[in-house]
């Protein structure tokens, strides 16, 4: 007779639910980035927006205009609301100035976290525009609103890396906004937002790639406001190598968190305990992952998934085991004796697929990039390539 272990089980399970419910209040709590983008018009921000996050909100948000300048775009499961300053254009700085100022005090009279603006990106054309005392002004409006903002200029032409290239006129247009607004602002970043078509001295078509937008993300999950960063890094797309690098170290935060909850909720060892039962931490761990990498998985049945990826994991007669309700482990790291499943070899499960699973939305991601394909990824792909993935970790055993 095999001991009955439900009771077990069931109380793993019951831990699991709660920290797993935890898990996503704290994401909710935490709420949207609002990130608020003006500058004149035709000067790229709608260009630059598609070039940095992986949802062209302003086509499928919904806009609502919150004032007569701004405009609010946001979407269900999507964590940014852009606010989008229209109309820059013309002479009439002081309505404009008058319009933000009252936006941002709304968002600090409120005084409710969601109302709040957490960044501000200025657009001035960086292809030898002036930047203007209006402008000014309203970065300073901005700043003293609490806002950190970074003067972005668009359409730059002269790089040197991913920066400015001293002595262009670019690099000129920074000297006098530093001189201007230094003392406002977190820096100014030179873009150039879209591919450009150019010739090289021997009358040859060179493609010009984007650029500064690494160290434009860079600059503002440096200083976005406390516990917006995350909401930020989901939002980007990855595209960008720093995006895709700030992605990962966020998906290992969330491996990290998961691997200790199991390891917690499976506190004390036990005669053979269903991996199942932590299935509430590990779906919560891929979903959160998935959605840094823009893995769309409403209505995904976690359990399933786990069981599919966890299977290669269990001992034998997988499909007994499942019927049973019970998952026999197999030694995996050398830490699961004899089917026996203590807190740090659930630990070491959860953490094995977690790991899996940044490795296998890493190089989906890059594929779809070398492709020149979206990068949204399907759940049904990443779920099988994170099965195999599995797999072959454990024939490498
Ligand atoms: N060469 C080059 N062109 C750019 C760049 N960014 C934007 N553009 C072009 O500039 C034009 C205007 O860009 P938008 O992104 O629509 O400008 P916007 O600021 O959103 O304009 P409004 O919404 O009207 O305020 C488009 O034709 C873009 O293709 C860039 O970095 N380099
Ligand atoms: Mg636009």
């Amino acid at each position: 007779m095999k001991p009955d272990t439900s009771g077990v089980v069931d109380s793993i399970l019951s831990k699991a639910r709660l920290m797993a419910g935890k898990a996503i209040d704290k994401d909710r709590n935490e709420g949207k980035a609002r990130i608020l983008i003006a500058g004149k018009t035709g000067v790229g921000k709608s260009t630059l927006l598609n070039a940095i996050f992986s949802e062209d909100l302003a086509k499928v948000g919904v806009g609502e205009p919150v004032t007569q300048e701004i405009t609010e775009f946001e979407r269900d499961n999507f964590p940014l609301i852009i606010a989008d300053s229209k109309g820059l254009e013309g002479e009439d700085y002081e309505a404009i100035v008058e319009d933000l100022k009252s936006y941002v005090e709304q968002s600090i009279r409120t005084g409710d976290e969601k109302d709040a603006v957490h960044f501000a990106w200025y657009c001035v054309a960086g292809d030898g525009a002036r930047y203007e005392d209006g402008e000014a002004n309203i970065v300073q409006t901005l700043s003293e609103a609490g806002i950190p903002v970074v003067i972005i200029l668009t359409k730059g032409r002269i790089f040197r890396g991913d920066g400015f290239r001293e002595g262009s006129k670019e690099a000129e247009l920074r000297d006098y906004i530093m001189q201007k607004s230094g003392d406002f602002i977190k820096g100014v970043v030179l873009v150039r937002s879209e591919s450009e078509e150019d010739e090289d001295d021997d009358g040859n078509i060179i493609f010009k790639k984007p650029k500064g937008l690494d160290t434009l993300i860079q600059v503002t999950e440096r200083y976005l406001a406390q516990g917006k960063q995350n909401a930020f890094i989901q939002a980007l797309n990855v595209r960008n190598e720093t995006a895709l690098k700030l992605k990962e170290d966020a998906a290992r935060e969330v491996v990290n968190w998961a691997t200790a909850a199991a390891t917690a909720a499976a506190a004390a060892p036990l005669p053979g305990a269903d991996i199942l039962a932590l299935s509430p931490i590990q779906g919560i761990m891929l979903y959160k992952i998935g959605n840094h990498y823009g893995v769309n998985t409403e209505g995904t049945n976690w359990t399933n998934v786990i069981t599919a990826v966890a299977a290669p994991l269990v001992a034998g007669m997988v499909a007994r085991s499942v019927v049973g309700g019970l998952f026999k482990l197999v030694p995996v790291g050398g830490t699961i004796v004899g089917g026996i499943i203590s807190g740090s070899s659930a630990g070491v499960v959860t953490k094995m697929i977690g790991e899996s699973y940044i490795d296998v939305l890493n190089s989906l991601a890059r594929e779809a990039i070398a492709k020149g394909e979206p990068t949204n990824i399907a759940p049904e792909l990443a779920f099988n390539n994170l099965a195999d993935a599995i797999r072959r970790k454990k024939q490498d055993k």
